[in-house]
């Protein structure tokens, strides 16, 4: 009795139960490659390569582990190009006994699923994803009955439950949860990104690269050089180069931003543990391990495991608890378009530029840039959210609606009105020109608020700020800068909100 086991292109673990559970020359894996998926949002070529090369060694490791595999390729004539299709030809060709996917990250392919389930006339079973590290069922227990749902008492109930950096009396090593106050140096001159490893390109990705450059000719993004790790060993390698080389100056600039160079100390990690390659527990347990072995400091190793223990798998609870409807938040009624520029990278905002042009070509920015550059800007200026979104879940490679929305729409935009983040991360020029060294090479000035010049980052706060006093001003995070601005004479204040419509205005014709 043949059991049909789907495996999408963000599933590629051998430790998923649909994977570990299949019987060696019965069953049948399918893996397809079609344009639904693929083109759903403009998504970056080199996101679309990464995976396809990604699925073609994942099904090639099961071909050599014994196992049947019913690999569709895009281009293949049959192809129907959706899941849906894919999976129905194969229920007619193969007439398995039941069908098994794991849980999608994405709820509108979950819904997908189920509509076929109750649809197909075979058993099919939709099977939880266990490769995280909190179910849903944890989470809403958690989050049942509390009335805010801080990801900093989440994370210390996950740094319990796993044992991870804890203390055998059950206090966390250190003495505190968290070190992120040691973690926001701004970078010093000279600051670089230590080497890091590529991966030479085998047949299977040469033949990817040739087929996306075939298939998405005007698809967004530059696909080559690309360096990406496409199999389980040689995600791991990264990791393990990451932990020994990378991890003990993790904390101290996790915060900075420097030109010309996009990873600094960051872990590139999120694609691969996205995909599958690897696992958040392993990854926390190896970064735990160098710590424990003076491999590591402290600062470094909880900041890093916080990012995949707490902010991973909150944002996760956080997507499934709260949609469908989460992704049509907009609590600050944000309606403007957004710009051009996003895609072409074309403004005279250095920052912006830098972020723009590291996205484009690595299908990468770290989490400031997508936070206080590119997600910032679009806060103040008050771009919608539903198009943010979907720039962001387009354009890198670690991007899928379960991790990508709550990080655009709840901390970058506050269009959750405040379920994720207890305050907007707002910030003007000011705070950019500290953490990064941007500034020096922009047409416009920091230190400049109105007039010729001046950083769009600065009226666009103020204003910002003054669009939306009812719902600020009484939050605990902020009276300070609402005293700052009530300090200000009022032809300032006029003269700031004037100069923020003027920034709107030259953004929407291409200006800025
Ligand atoms: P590192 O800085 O090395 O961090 C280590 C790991 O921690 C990451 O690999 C990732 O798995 C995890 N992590 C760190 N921060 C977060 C976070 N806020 N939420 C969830 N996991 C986190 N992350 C994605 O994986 N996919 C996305 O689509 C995505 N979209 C984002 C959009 C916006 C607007 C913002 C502000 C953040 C987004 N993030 C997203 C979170 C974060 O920016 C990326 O995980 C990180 O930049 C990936 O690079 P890295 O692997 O070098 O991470
Ligand atoms: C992102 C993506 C792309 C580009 N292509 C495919 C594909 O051809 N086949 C597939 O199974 N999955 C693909 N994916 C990943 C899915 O979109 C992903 O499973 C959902 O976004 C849910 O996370
Ligand atoms: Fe960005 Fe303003 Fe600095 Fe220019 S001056 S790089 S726009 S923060």
């Amino acid at each position: 009795m043949t059991v049909l086991r789907v495996i999408l292109g963000d599933q590629l673990s051998p430790r998923l139960a649909n994977v570990a559970g299949a019987e060696t020359g019965r069953d049948v894996f399918l893996i397809a490659e079609v344009m639904a998926e693929a083109t759903y949002v403009r998504h970056h070529v080199k996101k679309i390569a990464f995976l396809f090369s990604a699925m073609r060694h994942f099904a090639e490791a099961l071909r050599a582990a014994g196992h049947i595999v019913r690999y569709v390729a895009l281009d293949e004539a049959a192809n129907t190009q959706s899941l849906e299709g894919e999976i129905r030809r194969a229920v007619e060709a193969l007439q398995p006994s039941r069908i098994a996917v794991t849980e999608p990250g994405e709820w509108r392919l979950r819904e997908n699923f189920e509509a076929m389930r109750d649809g197909l006339g075979v058993p099919f079973d939709i099977l939880p994803d266990t490769r995280f590290l909190c179910s849903h069922a944890d989470f809403d227990a958690w989050a049942e009955g509390r009335r805010e749902l801080r990801m900093e008492y989440f994370y210390r109930e996950m740094r319990r439950r796993h044992g991870l950096l804890m203390e055998p009396d059950g206090t966390p090593a250190g003495g505190r949860w968290n070190f992120d106050a040691d973690n926001r140096k701004p970078p010093k001159q000279g600051l670089t990104s230590p080497p890091r490893i590529s991966f030479r390109k085998d047949a299977i990705t040469l033949a990817v690269l040739d087929l996306v450059r075939r298939h998405f000719p005007d698809g967004y993004g530059r696909l080559e050089p690309f360096h990406f790790a496409v199999t389980r060993r040689q995600a791991l390698r990264e990791l393990d180069h990451f932990i020994a080389e990378i991890l003990p100056g993790f904390g101290d600039h996790q915060d900075a931003m420097v030109k010309g160079e996009p990873y600094l100390s960051h872990s590139l990690l999120a694609a691969y543990l996205n995909a599958g390659l690897i696992d958040p527990l392993e990854v926390c347990r190896k970064a735990e391990a160098a710590y424990r072995e003076g491999l590591a400091p402290l600062n470094a190793a909880e900041g890093f495991i916080r990012q995949i223990l707490g902010w991973r798998e909150y944002v996760r609870g956080i997507y499934w608890r709260f949609m469908p409807g989460y992704v049509e938040r907009n609590a600050l009624g944000a309606a403007e378009p957004l710009p051009w520029f996003y895609w072409s990278g074309e403004t005279r905002m250095a920052c912006m530029r830098e972020a723009f042009a590291q996205t484009h070509d690595h299908a990468y920015s770290h989490h400031i840039q997508r936070l206080m550059v590119t997600g910032n800007f679009a806060l103040l200026a008050g771009i919608d959210p539903k198009a943010v979104h979907e720039w962001y879940l387009a354009v890198y490679a670690d991007a899928y609606e379960w991790v990508e929305a709550p990080n655009t729409l709840g901390m970058a935009l506050y269009a959750d009105g405040g379920l994720l983040a207890s305050k907007p991360y707002a910030a003007s020029g000011n705070y950019i020109n500290r953490m990064s060294n941007f500034c020096s090479g922009c047409a416009y000035d920091p230190a400049r608020a109105v007039g010729a010049g001046a950083c769009p980052f600065n009226a666009l706060y103020w204003d910002f700020l003054a669009r939306h006093r009812d719902r600020f001003s009484r939050n605990a995070r902020m009276p300070h800068v609402y005293a700052t601005w009530d300090r200000m004479a009022p032809d300032k204040q006029a003269a700031l909100r004037h100069q923020a419509e003027a920034h709107r205005a030259a953004m929407r014709e291409g200006r800025l």
